[in-house]
């Protein structure tokens, strides 16, 4: 037997680790002797970082994945590891690495909870052949609702946390990727995707990249036979020249939840059929008659392409500066928005930043939805020649979110992905109205 070949005999375990966890410095101290830490760097892309680490290592006995986790995904690097990311191809050096009876073990809050999770369970299992155990329960501290077992796992021998118990029991955060709201509510089509953002995971609608749309739309319908509001948080970019901006859209396309509209000025929601939004526009289109300010206006996103006009209500300037000119929103910080409902009167009425305007006062039921009481309710963000990174956050433990009862996570990545043939939407269930404010 060659030396070089009883060297790479030398069992280990490496620790990877997202860069962006609270309080890292504990868990990192708080190894187990002979644990390698890997902290990934968040801009680059997670599976390439990893791959390049097990490049030419054999006989590694386990590898601890430590991140913010959802049902069937873990936050690591660039962007979260979903389902659509474990393909044989990415997952090849892991198995070229690991050694027989290997071990992955993935701290994350959620992560093995449901069918979504089973299924990004399983087939990591299958595609390394180690034995795969994570969570179906929030990882983390016990004050936060969090623990530190691993409860989902075929074989339980195989479970060994990395992490001293003086570490977990100092360790002062949660593993939880979403303050329990979008991942559950959302699908994501298009150019949208979950990132993490400073420590707080966003829905960023588009990249900072031309000619994009994306939308997250919701898993579950929101009932206008009820009064309601949503409070959300919306970012636009930082460059004033960029576009276009972001629209909220309330459908009943029978596309239901899996529906990207057009891009640029259509602010990823032209097209939508049976549909009412409301934009927040950071790009004056001539051809759809826009004030060369930013604005918000209601609008009919089926309009865009027609000879129709798409505004219902008059353009409006979002607020205004120092010098009494029209805001420009396009300064990079998150604004609250503020959207309502109600029934008895049919009245949509909404606010930018604690300034109010015009509400709609209509029949949507009868006017907009083809009849249809229930609908799909979320937000579009569209980029043509100018750009804009724009983003969806959601304020953390404010119940005002609308919140529906639980459902599998549906994510689609990038492009015109087929989003992964399970859990349901368009159940035609409604959703949940809490703490209507
Ligand atoms: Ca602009
Ligand atoms: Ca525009
Ligand atoms: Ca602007």
């Amino acid at each position: 037997m060659k030396p070089q070949t009883l060297v790479s005999q030398h069992l280990t375990e490496i620790a990877i680790f997202d860069s962006r966890l609270d309080d890292l410095s504990t868990l990192l101290t708080g190894l187990n002797p002979g644990v390698e830490p890997l902290v990934l760097h968040s801009e680059e892309d997670a599976l390439v970082q990893i791959a390049a680490v097990l490049a030419n290592r054999q006989n590694i006995r386990a590898l601890h994945l430590i991140g913010h986790g959802a049902p069937g995904m873990i936050f690591l690097g660039r962007s979260p590891i979903t389902l659509n990311h474990l393909t044989a191809t990415q997952l090849q050096p892991w198995k070229d690495a690991l050694a027989p009876n290997a071990s992955i073990l993935i701290y994350g809050c959620n992560v093995a909870e449901g069918k979504r999770g089973a299924a990004f369970m399983t087939r990591l299992q299958y595609l390394t052949q180690a034995h795969v155990a994570a969570s179906t329960t929030p990882i983390g501290n016990a004050a936060h609702g969090g623990n530190w077992e691993l409860d989902a796992t075929p074989s339980p021998h195989a479970v060994r946390l990395a992490i001293q118990p003086a570490a977990r029991a100092a360790y002062s955060g949660i593993l939880m990727a979403l303050d329990d709201l979008s991942a559950d509510l959302f699908t994501l089509n298009g150019s949208a995707v979950i990132e993490n953002e400073g420590g707080t995971n966003i829905i960023r609608l588009t990249p900072d990249e031309t000619s994009q749309s994306g939308t997250a739309l919701s898993n579950s319908k929101i009932d206008l036979t009820t009064d309601w509001t949503l409070t959300v948080e919306l970012a636009f970019g930082s460059n004033d020249g960029g576009a276009d901006g972001i629209a909220f859209i309330l459908h009943n396309d029978p596309a239901g939840a899996f529906i990207v509209g057009r891009d640029g000025g259509e602010l990823g929601v032209g097209g939508i059929q049976n549909s009412l939004a409301i934009e927040f526009d950071t790009l004056g289109n001539q051809d759809l008659n826009d004030p060369g300010f930013d604005h918000t206006t209601i609008l009919d996103p089926e309009q865009y392409g027609t000879a129709n006009p798409t505004t219902i209500t008059v353009p409006t300037q979002l607020g205004v500066d120092a010098n009494n000119n029209p805001l420009n929103i396009e300064t990079g910080q998150y604004f609250v928005v503020s959207i309502s409902w109600n029934a008895a009167t049919n009245t949509l009425a909404y606010s930018f930043d604690g300034n109010e305007f015009a509400p709609l006062i209509r029949d949507l039921v009868a006017t907009d939805f083809n009849g249809a009481t229930e609908v799909f309710w979320g937000f579009g963000g569209g980029t043509g020649a100018a750009t804009n990174p724009q983003s969806v956050r959601f304020l953390a433990g404010d119940d005002r979110l609308i919140r529906t009862d639980e459902r599998d996570v549906i994510v689609a990545g990038a492009g015109n992905d087929t989003v992964v043939g399970l859990g349901g939407n368009a159940d035609g269930e409604t959703a949940v109205v809490k703490s209507v404010m």
